[in-house]
């Protein structure tokens, strides 16, 4: 760890806080000792309350605030919009259900599962039309992986507003542990025809949402997933059964997932034709842009968090790749200039979010907090502006840059705008 004398040090840790500290345990009156008769809370003097019938568990009242936000949806098409992830306020790497992001292009489907199936056609030997019972009887995996939407910080090719929260620009990604029938598994038993090189994949919502994929991937890593975090899909991520692709671009996971249609070419459904394409300065635009290329943000602090007063805090956040495992996550305070290596949390997955930690300690003066991502094929975050030298600002999608925030002396966060 480089430089650990001038960046990292918590000696001053609790000496900082004192005054925080002392104001919260006992009011001023002086050294607080446990069986201190005033001290004991209402909360440890009367039983709690019993356990619910037949509940299902919620968050405590007092993380009420610790929600998905909604961007705003056109008013034409209130089905069709986004909700963020809360990273400020999420550790580890796991993503609650009810704090997934959502993207539907034509709402949430209620979708009875004794009524759904799935289609396997095309160039197979075998088509076949599968119940979510067949299906789940089929040997399956679990596997921790990141969803990204390929919009997501879109909003800050330009740099945006310094209101903004990481849940504003980052809060279009989330990561679960996926369980579900490999893709490879399914087309083993139809069967699949040499000439067949992509499969189409198609939503039962009513966008009817197609992508193609190539042969390889669905061979390779493509689950057919019908739970997450050890329960059923939640509606809103595509109950009863949706594809997911590891590391490619969040779109092609199709939710609700109908039918998958193996053929000799690209389908050229309008979803990679006009939709999920990056138009470049010249013109002409890049299609099939699947890899989510790797990139990180700072989660704490972050916009519209609030430092209370110089001393010892640990800087964290996340780091992902679509091509496999993080190697390496560097952090700057002083606006890029010089860089320390943060400590990266085991697991170490592949196509998975990665925690990073770094201790430091605020001097009380104007810092810019940034973090630099580095995946296993030594590819590195770039900054902002590198991309848009070579893309220009027509392009919407993939905007993996290196992410600043700004500490002012009162200690407010802020977005670089
Ligand atoms: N059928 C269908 N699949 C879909 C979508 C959709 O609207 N319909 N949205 C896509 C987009 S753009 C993204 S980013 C991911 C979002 O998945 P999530 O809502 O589970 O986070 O699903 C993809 N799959
Ligand atoms: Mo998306």
């Amino acid at each position: 760890m480089a430089n650990e004398k001038t960046l990292i040090g918590r000696r001053g840790l609790l000496a900082a806080s004192a005054g925080f500290l002392g104001a919260s345990v006992s009011s001023g009156r002086g050294q607080a000792s446990n069986d201190s008769e005033g001290l004991v809370p209402p909360w440890s003097k009367e039983q709690g309350a019993p356990i619910r019938e037949s509940s299902y568990g919620e968050p405590s009242p007092f993380e009420k605030n610790v929600v998905r936000r909604p961007r705003g949806a056109l008013p034409t098409f209130p089905s069709a919009g986004t909700s963020d992830t809360p990273l400020q306020n999420l550790t580890g790497i796991i993503t609650p259900n009810g704090l997934v992001y959502e993207r539907h292009h034509a709402g949430i489907p209620p979708i009875d599962p004794a009524q759904h199936r799935l289609l396997i056609h095309g160039l197979v030997d075998r088509p076949l039309i599968l119940t979510m019972d067949e299906l789940t009887r089929f040997p399956s995996v679990s596997r921790l992986h990141f969803l990204e939407c390929s919009g997501n910080s879109s909003a800050t090719w330009t740099g945006g507003n310094p209101k903004w929260t990481v849940q504003d620009t980052h809060g279009l990604l989330s990561c679960c542990e996926w369980t579900g029938v490999l893709l490879s598994t399914l087309l083993d038993e139809v069967g699949i025809k040499p000439a067949a090189k992509w499969v189409l994949a198609e939503g039962a919502d009513a966008a009817g949402l197609s992508r193609s994929v190539p042969i390889d991937k669905a061979l390779d890593d493509a689950i057919v997933v019908y739970a997450q975090n050890g329960e059923k899909l939640r509606p809103e991520q595509g109950y009863p059964v949706r594809l997911f692709l590891p590391g490619y671009e969040g779109n092609m996971s199709v939710k609700w997932l109908r039918r998958l249609k193996l053929g000799e070419g690209p389908f050229q459904t309008r979803e990679e034709t006009s939709k999920y394409t990056d138009l470049m300065p010249d013109g002409t635009a890049r299609q099939f842009t699947f890899i989510m290329e790797a990139k990180s943000v700072i989660t704490f602090p972050s916009g519209g968090h609030h430092l209370k007063g110089p001393g010892f805090y640990e800087i964290s956040g996340l780091a992902w790749t679509g091509r496999g495992r993080i190697k390496r996550v560097e952090v700057s305070t002083d606006g890029g200039t010089s860089w320390h290596e943060a400590q990266l949390q085991e697991p170490v997955l592949s196509k998975c979010l990665t925690r990073f930690r770094l201790p430091w300690t605020w001097d009380g003066g104007p810092a810019t907090l940034q973090s630099r991502a580095t995946d296993e094929t030594g590819y590195i975050q770039p900054p902002r502006r590198m991309l848009t030298d070579v893309r220009g600002f027509n392009s919407y999608y993939h905007l993996n840059g290196i992410h600043p925030w700004h500490i002012d002396p009162s200690g407010g966060v802020s977005n670089v705008a």
